[in-house]
């Protein structure tokens, strides 16, 4: 069993972000907790510390994409635009860290390297990168779902002689594109808010595109104190609206079918949302979207003649329209600025990398089979291994010394997305398999913390050691999710909710589709019902074995 001389915490928890701040909250200031945090990073934050990126910024009106616990902060806080950039979230987070005193008990700078679970003492034994070993009662890795930054390793790839960065890890102090010669690639939601900005300063800009995406305009604006105060008398209210929607952010247009309309009403529904902006064109519009290969080609046909509208050379509008084989929003919807029309520009040339890939990154720049590009700078906008990369990332042990790695070589096993069966007293928060990246972040990442903290004072009022998921439980909510995916569209694309994205991951639908409100009843019941399928183990039995 574990080294006795290390200390003892109630939680180790990992990451400053959102989760890993909320869940210091709570399980210190509410359940009066011995937690210790660990982040690698210098500063709170999490994925608001690290895509600094020029454009990065929120898809869901910041009003909603904001902590809902503390009605003091909700009324405290003044958002400057309708979606915040990077630089006002992140601040945000600050000012939350700031204002809960979280920082003391954050270990900036540091990893954690492994976490191994001792069935004798029912501790998790917690190792840092600074060789300091804790060990706690709970594990909880709150790093992140889209974390773990995929690079390509393409042929050659160290060789490139000129700077070289990646959206997910952007320097603190910026990049200066000025009459510099860049190249991207990758044409995600990450790449699409960062094309129009870097196009503006650079010399030229190179797009390398393998999968053209289906962008429809975010239509963010300065936030005004009217539409700011009518929001803050109202918040309860607005709450209580994203917890009925379907992804935690409300939308007052949706319609059940696109079928059930005339061609002209259906016309008119788009327009709307079109106009509305963000994400109402993709989940606020109609029902069947994403069910309906029929109602999605609707979708699909009105976005592309959008695109071709936007975008004068009609070759290269033509290469940015996603075909008719690739269905509409089954990939993440990105939402943007001004990402088509920067294609009419003189210093922008889009190339496309699915006809002719890339072969060989080379000292000045990158080699596709049939042309070789010159740039300065290159940019990686290649997306992340999501889900599972930052946590595999961590020597993670169970029961029997069994790696979590091995136990999901398969794709993901977990009741809720919280727990795992033979990992006992750690939980995942908007891990796989919970609705996760398709529900309002930080309203979901509050449903989790809230769920564990009860979780936990639960086990310490009824004398329990150890929770863990039994593995029935576990294949029935595997199936479950399963049978909700397919009931989707969203199966079928290469997407990263699939793992899709990174050669060799298995390729397994990883979100929870029925709805955050009927998640969260199905995660409430099991809490209210004492815990079902989880087995509970009380104290006395350590003492008696
Ligand atoms: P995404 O959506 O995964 O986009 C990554 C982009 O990079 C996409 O266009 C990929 O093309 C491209 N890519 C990835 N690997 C390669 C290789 N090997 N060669 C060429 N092109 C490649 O990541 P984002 O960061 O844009 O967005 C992630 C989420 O973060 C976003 O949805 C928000 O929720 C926040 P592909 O489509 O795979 O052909």
């Amino acid at each position: 069993s574990g080294d006795r001389a290390n200390p003892v915490v109630d939680a180790v928890v990992l990451g400053a972000g959102f989760a890993g701040l909320y869940m210091l909250h709570l399980l210190r200031d509410r359940l009066n907790k011995n937690v210790r945090v660990f982040e690698s990073a210098d500063g709170v934050g999490g994925t608001w510390y690290w895509n600094r990126y020029p454009g990065a910024r929120c898809d869901i009106p910041s009003h909603h994409y904001s902590f809902s616990f503390s009605e003091e902060l909700e009324q405290e806080w003044n958002w400057s635009e309708k979606y915040a950039a990077q630089p006002e979230i992140l601040a945000y987070l600050e000012f939350v860290a700031k204002k809960f005193d979280l920082a003391k008990d954050i270990t900036f700078r540091t990893r954690v390297n492994a976490a191994h679970y001792d069935e004798a003492d029912k501790l998790w034994i917690i190792t840092t990168n600074q060789g300091e070993v804790v060990r706690a009662r709970y594990f909880i890795p709150a790093v992140g779902t889209l974390s773990d930054a995929n690079i390509p390793e393409f042929k050659g790839h160290e060789s490139f002689a000129g700077e070289v960065y990646v959206t997910g890890k952007w320097p603190k102090e910026g990049v200066d594109f000025a009459g510099k010669r860049v190249g991207i690639i990758g044409t995600g939601a990450t790449a699409m808010q960062a094309i129009p900005l870097i196009a503006e300063e650079a010399a030229h800009l190179t797009v390398f595109q393998r999968t053209p995406n289906y962008g429809t305009p975010l239509r963010n604006e300065p936030m005004t104190p009217e539409v700011d105060r009518a929001v803050k008398e109202n918040y309860r209210e607005l709450r209580r609206q994203a917890w009925e929607s379907f992804a935690g952010v409300p939308f007052d247009r949706l319609k059940p079918s696109a079928l059930a309309d005339s061609d002209e009403e259906r016309l008119k529904q788009y327009e709307a949302c079109w106009e509305d902006g963000g994400f109402s064109l993709w989940i606020g519009c109609y029902a069947d979207t994403l069910f309906d290969e029929r109602a999605n080609k609707h979708t699909a046909d009105f976005v592309r003649a959008k695109i071709r509208a936007r975008v004068k050379d009609p070759a290269v509008a033509e290469m940015l329209c996603p075909p008719e084989s690739q269905a509409y929003g089954t990939k993440r919807q990105p939402c943007e600025t001004n990402y088509f029309e920067t294609f009419n520009r003189a210093n922008v040339t889009l190339v496309d990398i699915k006809s002719h890939p890339i072969e060989e990154i080379v000292p000045t720049g990158l080699r596709t089979s049939n042309a070789q590009y010159d740039f300065d700078i290159l940019i990686y906008a290649t997306g992340f291994d999501a889900f599972t990369g930052a946590m595999f990332k961590i020597d993670i042990t169970g029961e029997g010394g069994l790696p979590l790695k091995d136990y999901w070589s398969a794709g993901p096993r977990t009741l809720f997305g919280l727990a795992a069966h033979g990992f006992p007293n750690m939980f995942f928060i908007t891990g796989p398999q919970s609705p996760s990246v398709l529900f309002n972040m930080p309203l979901g990442i509050e449903m989790h913390c809230e769920w564990i903290a009860q979780c936990i004072s639960h086990m310490d009022a009824n004398g329990y050691a150890s929770i863990n998921a039994d593995p029935d439980a576990e294949q029935q909510w595997i199936r479950h999710t399963k049978e909700m995916a397919d009931a989707t569209l969203l199966p079928e694309a290469t997407s990263w909710y699939l793992g899709a994205n990174i050669p060799g991951k298995p390729r397994v639908f990883m979100v929870y589709l029925g709805g955050g409100k009927h998640y969260k009843d199905v995660i409430s019941r099991c809490a209210a019902e004492g815990y079902t399928g989880f087995t509970l183990t009380p104290v006395t039995c350590d003492a008696l074995a």
